[in-house]
């Protein structure tokens, strides 16, 4: 087969190195000295302590609002460079957007933007341009949101990229993918109607819903990020970059999918794990919404447990999972329901499911949700409390694991962040607060793009870099 054309160019000694055959082959060779297996060694540092999973890899990252911030934080949680570019005076929307802190960044902002060092360029200025023209040709991955069309209106058309730097991998999110509605902006709420969750989320007799997970936006940004991580490990193969695109039509889809397996199932019949089918209401031609029914074959819902009067989350969610159907029977004062006929198997506890929760109901109002976890757990009954956001953060465990981390920062104090939810073996991940607009101009400027002091200056007094004081003013 034809090598692509690119790929004799990718013999050269850079990408080689970071060739992962190559990596297994210098492991392999220096084991081999010793008695070897031919296999790599177990790092000998400790837990977590060999180095960053993208280490290397340097992002320009052109992202703004949540769905693209989303994506390169985690990258950088990797250990990738990341460096934000933002609009001088105004920077990231999002800075100024739900502020709780008078002056100080949001926690809309700080909680996508941690582990970035953050460069103002006004991208539309012709000297704007060539700063972004070296980025280009430093970077290894472009990242974006825009509306459809903002980067070609920059003049940033994926040819000219590409020209630039052929290695450059350029990631985009959009509303939607090429189709009817391919130029529309979107946010999170219209991706969760457009993706098929709204449709299928809420209760039966009430209006669609959306969810308060992100799915829209951090879904696609989760979506993205792995599309760029393809992309970057083809390239130690072709030698070149791509483009990654992920709508969030269809992250919200991808996550959706068991609605789109139900939509095929109701050609065949009822959906018999809805708590409609139990309730003997016809099914119409398209999933219908399923309130707290589980969405795989074991059968659950939200039951209230102790306290629930006034505390909106005493409540737990319940799974009669068959393989433990005999234990929650005992548990719940009902042994004889280990051999009726009517529920000691699965089909034929279906049409029963409501009445058997109210019953499990009864049992779980006498315990609270943290007991009904203890007392189920020991049992192998899967359960699980509703926790409010106040439990989560503070929740001990989470801060252990850095799942939620504690951070510092410059103009709003100490803050809460969600941290890296992968947790490697060998890298670890330190969350590092989010920059202030345009903190590390200077530093890309002359570090990494190598303009010199006197050409600093003249992009200073071009306007490239700052704001017009009437930006400035609005945007504080
Ligand atoms: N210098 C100069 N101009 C800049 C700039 C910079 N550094 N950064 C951005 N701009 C300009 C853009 O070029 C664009 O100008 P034009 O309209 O003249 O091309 C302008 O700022 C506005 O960009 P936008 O259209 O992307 O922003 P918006 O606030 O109007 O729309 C959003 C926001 C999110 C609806 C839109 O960006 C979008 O649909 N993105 C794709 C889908 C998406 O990610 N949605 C998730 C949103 S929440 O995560």
């Amino acid at each position: 087969m034809a090598k692509p054309r690119n790929a004799r160019k990718h013999k050269n000694k850079a990408a080689a190195k970071k060739s992962p055959r190559k990596v297994i082959k210098l492991a392999s060779a220096r084991k081999s000295k010793g008695k070897s297996n031919g296999l790599p060694r177990p790092s000998s540092r400790p837990y977590g302590q060999a180095g960053k999973a993208l280490e290397g890899v340097k992002i320009l990252d052109f992202t703004h609002v949540q769905s693209g911030p989303t994506c390169t934080q985690l990258l950088g949680y990797m250990g990738a460079d990341v460096i934000k570019v933002e609009r001088p005076g105004v920077g990231d929307i999002t800075r100024a957007q739900l502020r709780d802190v008078k002056g100080a960044d949001s926690l809309y902002f700080t909680m996508l933007n941690g582990n970035k060092r953050s460069i103002t360029i006004d991208s539309k200025h012709p000297k704007g341009k060539q700063i972004l023209e070296r980025l280009i040709k430093h970077c290894d991955v472009l990242v974006e949101n825009f509306a459809p069309g903002a980067l070609d209106r920059m003049g940033l058309t994926w040819e000219h990229i590409h020209k630039l730097n052929p290695r450059m991998i350029v990631a985009s999110v959009k509303g939607f993918g090429p189709g009817p509605y391919e130029d529309c902006k979107v946010y999170e709420n219209v991706a969760q109607c457009a993706g098929g969750s709204a449709s299928t989320t809420g209760f039966r007799d009430g209006p669609p819903l959306v969810t308060g997970a992100q799915i829209g936006d951090s879904g696609t940004g989760v979506h993205v990020a792995f599309g760029i991580c393809a992309a970057l490990y083809q390239r130690t193969r072709t030698g070149r970059g791509q483009k990654v695109l992920c709508a969030m039509q269809d992250g919200v889809l991808n996550l959706a999918r068991v609605k789109l397996r139900d939509q095929q199932r109701l050609k065949h019949g009822p959906l018999t794990e809805y708590s409609q089918y139990a309730e003997n209401i016809p099914f119409g031609e398209a999933v219908p919404r399923a309130g707290n029914d589980s969405g795989g074959g074991q059968p659950g819902w939200v039951l209230k447990c102790k306290g629930w009067e006034t505390d909106p989350d005493a409540y737990s969610y319940f799974i009669t999972q068959a393989a433990v159907w005999e234990a929650i029977c005992d548990l719940i004062g009902k042994p004889e329901w280990k051999t009726d006929p009517d529920y000691a198997k699965p089909p034929a506890r279906l049409p029963r499911l409501r009445h058997i929760f109210s019953t499990i109901e009864q049992w779980t109002m006498t315990k609270t949700k943290f007991e009904v976890m203890d007392i189920c757990n020991k049992l192998d009954i899967p359960v699980g409390p509703i926790l409010s956001m106040k439990e989560i953060a503070e929740e001990p465990s989470l801060r252990a694991t850095g799942t939620v981390v504690e951070v510092d920062h410059p103009t709003r104090g100490k803050y809460l962040t969600v941290g890296n939810p992968v947790k490697m073996s060998d890298s670890i991940t330190e969350v590092r607060r989010s920059p202030l607009l345009g903190e590390h101009t200077e530093e890309i400027l002359s570090k990494v793009l190598g303009y010199s002091a006197r050409e600093i200056e003249e992009i200073k007094a071009s306007g490239a870099i700052t704001a017009p004081e009437k930006e400035k003013a609005a945007a504080a």
